[in-house]
């Protein structure tokens, strides 16, 4: 089964408690397997920059769900936790994107692979550096892009987000 990357953000209200609802979820599906999670981070709003200090991890699956059907799988996941979409970049109750599925490149007009933003964000290589720091991205680590970046935009914390018990 492919191994796909997802990056979970939350900045509005229980933010821990967002971040493991999401996880929770992802667990329940039975077409992906959650194989682990990364530290959580708190880091400063990138982009919308007025806005609170979000709680970032990264998690680990596999999956034989397609691209698209884990798209799906997200947008339906941040509804049931009550995300409403005000702005692009605004705060959320939590955020799924996917960073990585597989080996898989594609742009359309739902989906971009691998997440085109994600070389530019500590907030997303940080938590992936810590679960797969020799991935390659671009034929390059992903340790090495993160040395590039500003490590100072993140501070880990010791919330732990247990993986839940499989279903
Ligand atoms: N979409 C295209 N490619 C993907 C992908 N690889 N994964 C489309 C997920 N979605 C993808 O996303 C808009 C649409 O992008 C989706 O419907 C899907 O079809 P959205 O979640 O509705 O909107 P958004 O998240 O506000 O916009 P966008 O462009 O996804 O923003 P980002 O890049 O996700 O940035 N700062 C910190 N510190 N931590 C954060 O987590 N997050 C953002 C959002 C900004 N600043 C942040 C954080
Ligand atoms: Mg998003």
């Amino acid at each position: 089964m492919p191994t796909a990357y997802l990056a979970l953000g939350s900045n509005l209200g229980d933010r821990r408690a967002h971040l493991a609802a999401a996880l929770a979820a992802l667990t329940r599906h039975p077409q992906t397997r959650v194989t682990a999670v990364s530290p959580v981070y708190e880091t400063k709003a990138v982009g919308v920059t007025d806005q609170p200090d979000f709680l970032n991890c990264v998690v680990r699956l596999e999956t034989d769900l397609s691209p698209h059907a884990l798209l799906d799988l997200c947008l339906a996941t941040e509804q049931q936790l009550g995300r409403v979409r005000h702005e692009r970049w605004g705060p959320r109750t939590v955020d799924l994107d996917i960073l990585l599925h597989g080996d898989t490149t594609l742009d359309d007009d739902r989906l971009t692979l691998p997440h085109p933003r994600m070389q530019e964000r500590t907030f997303v290589l940080a938590p992936l550096a810590d679960l797969a720091p020799d991935l390659l991205l671009d034929g390059e680590p992903i340790r090495a892009h993160l040395a590039r970046l500003d490590p100072t935009d993140v501070c880990r914390t010791d919330i732990t987000l247990p993986l839940p018990p499989a279903a």
